[in-house]
């Protein structure tokens, strides 16, 4: 059957991962949907098809690709009539068993039928064009589905329940009350302003611009708990870097031997670190190297010094600090580091005072053993709270917005009313004021999806999974 590509298709994809399962679901939206599973499911008794027909209740029975006798699978199916489903229109779900042949049978036998394959995030796009949900809340979707932390889930779902809307939207409202006094007063510029007047229309965009300066704040912790973040352990050869990696992640990922030179390349591993997905790079001893092989190694080191979001740098607290260690600490004291004095299990040879010498702050330096234990819980807290600055650990876990384009819109809103709070206060005229504020209302109408060009649409819902 020719299909349309049209929005009013009716499409069809699975919603569970591909692979092996108990169970996997095929979701099919449009204005087809329930003749589409008419057409292939056949209810098990009276009682069931009565079911079928009664909107979110569960009916079992056989599903058949049209004009096949013999079943793909027994299934339970459920439709979800619009306007009130997750994309507004009739939504139906086939739960089959968890074989990716089932599954590929029954996506095949409804395009057969008449549907059409989905586009990542096309269910998702549906719900926001049929105004289920606004922009923020859609992308909020897929930050859930795709949390790597319970952390990141919370915030994704608190945005997804509309938390950062409401915010944003009450900075909007904000932002008009102010505009139509400005825009009243230009129809009626011989009327003086009040100085009464004038102070609580400043007052109004003090607030606004308080409110979008906080959710840019939370921001910064909020992309930490999404994307994770990159921890890189260096230090020279033999200290026990890959000792460290293993006591955090709590076995043994990294070789470790007593000849320096043993890790040659670099070896991460990811943990959760007080909400954070934490990705340890273990790194080869870094020195001026000895050989092509290590020349490679200390490359690699180098490349991973350069994105690291922190630098865990490990000495030998049983030894004085060598020339090796001088080396590192002057190419790496401008850079967010903690200091991880080692083998504290032995006697102490170096003073803290001479790692602060160096110019690491004493907050920054824990006496660890990697070899028993010791110290270790302290160093992955002081890693969670060098990473988050110097709010406490769970401050992230509040933050509204952690995607890039909600924070890059975010900043061009508050500029704008910067702007126009002091052009107000300079006694600029109302209708260069309106300008910055119209700037400021744009770029919140882009985060909720008001105001969009189908560019931002494809880029935000390509980031999506196939069925969602
Ligand atoms: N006593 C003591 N020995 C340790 C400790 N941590 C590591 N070692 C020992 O130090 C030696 C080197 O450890 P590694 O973890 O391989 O050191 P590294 O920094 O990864 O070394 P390279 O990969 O060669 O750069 C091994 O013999 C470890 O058993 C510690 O906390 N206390
Ligand atoms: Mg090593």
């Amino acid at each position: 059957m020719d299909v349309e590509h049209s929005d009013r298709d009716t499409i069809v994809a699975p919603a569970t991962a591909p692979g092996v399962g108990a169970i996997a679901i095929v979701r099919l939206s449009g204005p087809r949907a329930p003749a589409l599973l008419k057409t292939c499911f056949d209810p098990i008794g009276k009682r069931q098809k009565v079911k079928l027909f009664r909107p979110r209740h569960l009916a079992v029975g056989d599903f058949k690709a049209p004009g096949e006798s013999e079943p793909i699978d027994r299934v339970m199916a459920v439709v979800m009539p619009g306007p009130r489903s997750y994309t507004g229109e009739d939504v139906v779900e086939i739960h089959c068993h968890g074989s990716p042949a089932v599954v590929a049978q029954i996506v095949e036998a409804l395009c057969r039928a008449g549907a059409r394959p989905a586009q990542p995030g096309e269910l998702t796009r549906r719900a926001f064009e049929n105004g289920r949900i606004d922009l923020a809340q859609a992308e909020a979707v897929c930050d859930l589905v795709q949390s790597a932390t319970a952390a990141a889930g919370r915030m994704a779902l608190r945005q997804l329940t509309g938390h950062l809307s409401e915010h944003i939207s009450e900075t909007h409202r904000r932002l008009v009350g102010f505009a139509a006094e400005i825009e009243a007063r230009l129809d009626f510029p011989e009327e003086e302003i009040e100085p009464a007047e004038c102070q609580a229309l400043e007052d109004d965009l003090k607030c606004a611009e308080a409110a979008l300066e906080d959710l840019l704040r939370q921001g910064r912790h909020g992309r930490l708990f999404r994307e994770g973040a990159r921890i890189v352990i260096v230090g020279r050869p033999n200290v026990g870097k890959s000792s460290l990696l293993n006591a955090l992640v709590g076995r043994e990922r990294a070789l470790v031997s007593p000849h320096p030179g043993t890790t040659r390349d670099t070896i991460e591993c990811t943990i959760e670190l007080e909400g954070i997905a934490a990705t340890l790079v273990d790194t080869a001893g870094w020195r001026a190297a000895r050989d092509e092989i290590e020349r490679m190694g200390v490359e690699r080191t180098e490349g991973e010094v350069a994105v690291a979001d922190l630098l865990v740098w490990v000495v030998d607290g049983s030894e004085p600090l060598a020339d090796e260690d001088r080396a590192i600490a002057e190419r790496i004291v401008s850079l967010p580091v903690a200091v991880a004095c080692n083998k504290s299990d032995l006697p102490s040879a170096i003073e803290s005072a001479t790692i602060e010498a160096l110019g690491f702050a004493s907050d920054r330096v824990c006496r660890v053993s990697a070899l028993c234990g010791e110290g270790i819980e302290a160093l992955a807290r002081r890693v969670a709270a060098l990473l988050l600055g110097r709010q406490e650990a769970h401050a992230g876990e509040t933050a509204l917005v952690s995607n890039v384009r909600h924070l890059a819109l975010l900043e061009r809103a508050r500029e704008a009313v910067g702007d126009a709070r002091r052009a107000f206060a300079e006694g600029v005229s109302g209708d260069l004021v309106m300008v910055d504020i119209r700037r400021a209302l744009g770029a919140l109408d882009e985060i909720l999806g008001r105001r969009f060009d189908e560019e931002i649409l494809d880029a935000v819902f390509a980031r999506f999974c196939i069925g969602k």
